[in-house]
């Protein structure tokens, strides 16, 4: 099998790092791995296959001159809209993680579970884009109960950890923690958030739009349309809770026609890397804790509206790292490989 050069820009952060673990996890077919990040961390080290690789800085040469075939972006917006024109100049492709390229007609925007065939579209641009977390996880239980029952609506609250704000977010949270146990709450800093988020929930991610809802939750409702190709009426209120790890996310789905729970369960325990987990009776259901590490999507508490026999609501919860951002980037690069392969 052929073996390719695989860069990874943002090498250090929350989402490289688990890029980097789990190329290691699934045999990636790695020829050499490049990690990339800014001149702050040149010459740190990250560890991939026991080795330990140093820090290049990202430049706009590093892509020509370390010959990268496979660049996955998660280092920023900016940083995309920058450096991934150069990637692709470089002949490579690029699977980039930020919101940057997201809505470009040009470039696909992919879920594997739900929408594989769009990648063949990576052409027009060289680039791929990645959904926000809390859209992956979602469209990932949305699309199976769409086939059966068609969805004519969705109302959704999340439940967001604060490592989807990156790994200063969440030391912000630990050092809150630290700070309330010293009796110092009131002198901790706070910066990666517009509020104190130990002991609080925030009902605000990313800004706030002219329409009253934030960008986050708009991220939510163009990105379900764009994947699931056609056009979802959807509302979200995005919230950071005080959890390191994991997006919780409360969904009601209004079906065009009646939909049973216990048909939904059945329908879900088969469709891929999703896992039901609904069994409330022995305290079975989804939380962050347990999804931390995981690559499957957990979905619990579906039930039926007690007034419309075509509403039914459920608790999704997965691994924002993994499911919502670096596993979702892996399986985009070895569904490209094999679409590469065939040709
Ligand atoms: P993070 O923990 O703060 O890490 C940021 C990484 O980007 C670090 O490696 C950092 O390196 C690097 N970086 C920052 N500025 C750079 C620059 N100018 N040039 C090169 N590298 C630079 O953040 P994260 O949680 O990993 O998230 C990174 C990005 O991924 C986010 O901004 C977001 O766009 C995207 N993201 C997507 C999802 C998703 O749902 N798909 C989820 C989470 C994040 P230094 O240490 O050298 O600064
Ligand atoms: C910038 O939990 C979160 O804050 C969402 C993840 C995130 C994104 C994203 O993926 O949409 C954090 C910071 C972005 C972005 O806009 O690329």
């Amino acid at each position: 099998m052929k073996e390719y050069i695989v860069a990874v820009v943002g090498a250090n952060g929350a989402v490289g790092e688990e890029m980097l673990e789990i190329l290691e996890e699934v045999n990636f077919p790695v020829k050499k791995l490049i990690p990339l990040a800014s001149a702050r961390s040149a010459g740190k080290t990250v560890e991939f296959k026991g080795e330990e690789l140093t820090i290049q800085e990202l430049t706009s040469e590093s892509f020509s001159e370390n010959e990268v075939e496979i660049a996955l972006f998660s280092a920023g917006g900016s940083v995309s809209a920058k450096y991934a024109p150069f990637a692709v100049e470089a002949g490579a492709v690029v699977i980039d993680n930020t919101s940057h390229f997201r809505m470009d007609d040009d470039v696909p925007l992919v879920v594997p579970e739900v929408n594989p065939e769009d990648i063949a579209l990576w052409k027009k641009k060289g680039i791929i884009a990645n959904p926000n977390c809390s859209t992956i996880q979602m469209v990932q239980a949305l699309k199976p109960l769409d086939d059966v029952f068609g969805i004519s609506r969705v109302d959704v609250s999340t439940y967001q950890a604060t490592s989807g704000a990156g790994k200063s977010a969440m030391d912000e949270l630990v050092n809150q923690m630290q700070a309330f146990f010293a009796f110092k709450l009131e002198d901790a800093e706070y910066e990666a958030f517009p509020h104190q988020i130990a002991l609080n929930v925030i009902p605000q991610i990313d800004k706030f739009l002219d329409n009253g809802f934030t960008k986050e939750e708009m991220k939510m409702v163009n990105e379900t349309s764009k994947i699931m190709h056609k056009q979802i009426p959807l509302a979200a209120t995005c919230v950071r809770v005080p959890v390191l790890r994991g997006h919780s996310e409360s969904v009601t789905i209004t079906f065009k026609t009646e939909a049973d729970a216990q048909k939904a369960r059945e329908i879900l325990s088969k469709a891929p890397n999703i896992v039901v987990e609904d069994d409330p009776q022995n305290g079975i259901y989804p939380m962050p804790f347990k999804a931390t590490g995981k690559d499957e999507t957990f979905v619990g508490r579906i039930r039926n509206d007690v007034f419309d026999s075509k509403i039914l609501h459920m608790f999704i919860v997965a691994d924002n790292l993994r499911v919502g951002a670096a596993t979702n980037a892996v399986r985009i690069a070895q569904k490209w490989i094999e679409l590469e392969e065939a040709e």
